[in-house]
This record gives structure tokens, sequence and C-alpha cells, in this order.
């Protein structure tokens, strides 16, 4: 039996609507009266509830109060609407952003939040999303193709770099304290879906097992994790 979602599409300032309210608060936040012209003044976030790159757009839009919709999309809905044929991404008015990084930058920058601010926290997110982008792919091979690492040279590969890159981040520094940053919420959302989908085993890297548990306290990433 399908397991019921919740209704992120009617989020207001990060308060998720009754049903019931839903509807008509929906096609209030759709129109912004200026000088009689209606706009647009919601952004609409294609992807699915388990894409650890929407999640983290999903706690963006949650933290940044906007009004926004969740449209769930599939492989074959992305490859008709998104040239990279991949979720995330984003219809904000005319706007279109085919990659969660795009969409992230969008995001803080509407509600004048930060985005990696400095080299190193850059540096940490692109490192995160190297590794995340190859366990994706391992995952990804092993569901269509019913490849294993073990068959395959470059999967082997692709297998060293994570955990290479978990040993990088487990020896530190970690916060300990939120709010996180985004390139701390990227390794959330990563090792979140990871153990989700049985792709690691924290026992080795109790300090990155120590950094899931406490972004499991923040409200928005704990209102976006994944769902059998
Ligand atoms: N660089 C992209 C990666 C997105 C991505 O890999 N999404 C996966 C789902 S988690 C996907 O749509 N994969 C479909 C495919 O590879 O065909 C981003 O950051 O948005």
């Amino acid at each position: 039996m399908a397991v019921p979602r919740p209704i992120e599409q009617f989020q207001l300032g990060g308060r998720a609507l009754p049903p019931c309210a839903a509807p008509l608060a929906w096609r209030v936040l759709q129109m912004d009266i200026r000088g009689g012209n209606a706009i647009a003044a919601f952004m609409k976030l294609y992807g699915s509830y388990n894409s650890p790159f929407a999640r983290h757009c999903r706690v963006a839009l949650i933290q940044a109060g906007l009004p926004w919709e969740f449209v769930e999309t599939d492989a074959t809905g992305a490859a008709k609407r998104s040239p990279t044929q991949k979720v995330p991404f984003l219809e904000d008015g005319d706007l279109k952003l085919t990659d969660s990084s795009s969409i992230l930058k969008h995001i803080r920058d509407r509600s004048a939040a930060p985005f990696l601010p400095t080299v190193s926290s850059l540096e940490r997110y692109c490192m995160v999303n190297t590794a995340l982008d190859a366990c994706v792919n391992i995952f990804l091979l092993e569901r269509y193709d019913r490849l294993r690492v073990s068959d395959s040279a470059y999967l082997t590969r692709q297998q060293a770099r994570i955990t290479s890159t978990f040993r990088e981040l487990e020896a530190g520094p970690l916060p300990t304290a939120l709010p996180l940053g985004d390139d701390d919420l990227r390794l959330a959302c990563f090792l979140d879906w990871a153990l989700f989908r049985k792709r690691i085993d924290l026992d080795e890297f109790p300090s990155l097992m120590a950094l899931l548990s406490l972004a499991r306290e923040d409200q928005a990433f704990a209102a976006t994790a994944p769902v059998p």
C-alpha cells in the first residue's frame, strides 16, 4: 500500500498548512497582485522524495519560509522536462534551474541567507558531492543494469573514492551545534540516504554518525527524512 506523503506543497513560512486550508491558501499564494497584474509568487521543485539532492533543496526551502510546491517526478518525467534528465530541477517564474547547487544558491539568495561563503566550505561541499555522485552512480548501475562493484574496475574505483572521502571527513573538523552550513547539510543528506539505501556502514565512522544525529535534531532535516 502507498505510504501517505507529507504535504510539503502547502508549506507557508516553514509550517505545513492542514489539507482543508491548503487549496484556498494555495490560490492566494499563487497571486501577488501588483498594480492589477497577477504574477506567480511560488517556486516549483521537481524531484523524488528520496533523492538526497532534492532533500537538500527541500530543507533549504523550508528554512527559507518561502511559498513552494513539491512536484513528485520520476526518471521519465525528468527526461521530458529537464535537459539533464535528472532530479531535482526548479521553476521560479521564468527561471529554470537544473542542478541542486544552483537551486540552493537561488533559494539562499532569495532568503538573504549565505550559501557556501568561504573557499573551505565550497571545497568541502564539492568533496562531499563527488562522493555522493559516485555512490548514486553505483546504486543506479546496480538497479538498472544489475552491475555490481566487484564486476567493474571503474565501480571499484568509485567505491574507493567514497571510502577515502569518508576517512578524510571523519578526521574532521565536524560541527557540534546547529545550524549546519550547506556543506554539512549536503553531507548529512548523503549519509542518511546512503544508510536508507544500505550503501554504507557508519560503524567505522563515529564522527560522521554524530554529525548525522545532530542534523536529525534540525526540524527541516527531520521533516524530510527518506520514506520507505
Ligand atoms: N548534479 C545533480 C545530480 C542529481 C542526481 O544525480 N539526481 C539523481 C537522483 S538522486 C538522478 O536524477 N539520476 C537519474 C539518472 O542518473 O538518470 C544535482 O546536484 O542536482
